[in-house]
């Protein structure tokens, strides 16, 4: 098997985007939970993030989600985010939680509304040009509950018309990423469902469109590591949203609910060129914490996705290619489990030793002090919510 030490210089290029809204309040349909230390405003949640980035190195953008994230001075916002040691990454847009979108955005029935939701969109692409940020990442709520509600088929024509005004203000080095999920909150069709679907919008659209794989958007049983190895192989996998799910769009930590399938999707990444320099593929958290601590909750998911990324990289691809040759079907899965079983977490503390961090992030967070200061110091004010 390959050696921690071939491996230890690729891990340097892994960085994993955290959302702003992992450190607001976040609940269930039935209930959000308060917590002590929540943020009360954009910097406090920015602070957060930088917080993870402190202490495991691996989480050096934050992406914001425009309206929560909206300030009056973005140019400022940046700065403060470069003070505290992090940048703003992607820009995500917003056209969910508006009455007028109750029926669909981009692909409402109305051009109205889906002017409006236009608009939005090119709203957020003037934050990005202040922040910026290179990824514009579209999730749409669009759908219907009911057959016969709305036109499936006109609504497809409407969303590739919004996309394409949008796509077409994007600058040079700026980019879009349209998210799929199969369903939730519509219940019988969704306007982008599939990667499919979003493969069909984006490379319509031209090359600086790419498509979003959002890990808990998937039919049980799908196999999500195929869909990673198609999009790498026709150049579109623009972007993930990690989490990890036992039911639905459950939002969980990442490698939580099933490791072994996030070391299978890691495999696909590195097998794809989906990871290290020149990597289009950009690696992100999408996730609500609920029930834990949020700071807490974000350094195990990003120290998950590291920690499994280690496993894929020490596959032994060259005993592979030959089991595979042979014909070997046992060797080469005995040769794919080896690497999924290792335990690499004795090698990544000295790694992170030898690079200044703390061989123990959890532990150095936890006694860092950092998460009383917040519990006593955001006291009063209006906790930052998930919507
Ligand atoms: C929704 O299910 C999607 O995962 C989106 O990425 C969404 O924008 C994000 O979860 C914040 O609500
Ligand atoms: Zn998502
Ligand atoms: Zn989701």
């Amino acid at each position: 098997m390959t050696s921690f030490e071939a491996v230890a210089d690729q891990l340097d290029h892994l960085a994993v985007e955290v959302p702003s809204w992992a450190y607001g309040n976040s609940g269930t349909r039935f209930k959000v939970f308060g917590s002590p230390g929540t943020p009360r405003t954009v910097e406090e949640k920015i602070a957060d993030a930088a917080a993870v980035h402190r202490f495991t190195g691996l989480a050096p953008t934050v992406a914001l989600h425009i309206p929560w994230d909206l300030v009056d001075d973005f140019g400022k916002l940046k700065a403060y985010a470069d003070d505290q040691g992090v940048a703003l990454g992607t820009i995500n847009s917003n056209t969910f939680q508006d009455d007028d979108y109750k029926l669909g955005s981009l692909t409402h029935a109305d051009p109205k509304i889906r002017q409006k939701a236009v608009d939005h969109n090119l709203a957020c692409i003037d934050v990005m040009d202040q922040t910026g940020s290179r990824d514009l990442k579209i999730w749409l709520a669009d759908g219907t509950n009911y057959p016969g509600q709305g036109d499936i088929r006109a609504r497809q024509d409407w969303l590739a018309e919004g996309l394409r005004t949008i796509y077409d203000r994007l600058g040079g080095d700026q980019r879009m990423v349209l998210e799929y999920k199969f369903f939730e909150p519509a219940f019988y069709h969704t306007d982008v469902p599939d990667w499919g679907t979003s493969y069909a919008h984006v490379s319509a659209l031209g090359p600086k469109a790419f498509v979003c794989l959002d890990t808990g958007h998937h039919a049980p049983g799908t196999n999500i590591e195929f869909i990673v190895a198609q999009l790498l192989r026709l150049g579109r996998l623009g972007s993930f949203d990690f989490n990890s799910r036992f039911y639905a769009d459950d939002d969980l930590i990442v490698g939580a609910a099933d490791p072994f399938q996030l070391f299978r999707i890691l495999v696909e990444v590195v097998r794809g060129g989906g990871y290290g320099e020149g990597s289009q593929t950009a690696l992100m958290l999408d996730q609500c914490h609920n029930i834990e601590k949020k700071i807490p909750g974000q350094i195990r998911s990003v120290l998950n996705v590291q920690e499994m990324l280690t496993r894929a990289l020490l596959l032994d691809t060259a005993a592979l290619d030959a089991a595979r040759t042979d014909g070997d079907v046992l060797l080469a899965n005995e040769i794919y489990m080896d690497a999924f079983y290792t335990d690499v977490r004795r090698d990544l503390a000295g790694w992170r030793e030898q690079r200044g961090l703390p061989a123990d992030p959890m532990r150095a967070f936890l006694a860092s002090g950092y998460q009383d200061d917040i519990e006593a110091a955001r006291v009063g004010g209006t906790q930052a919510g998930w919507n």
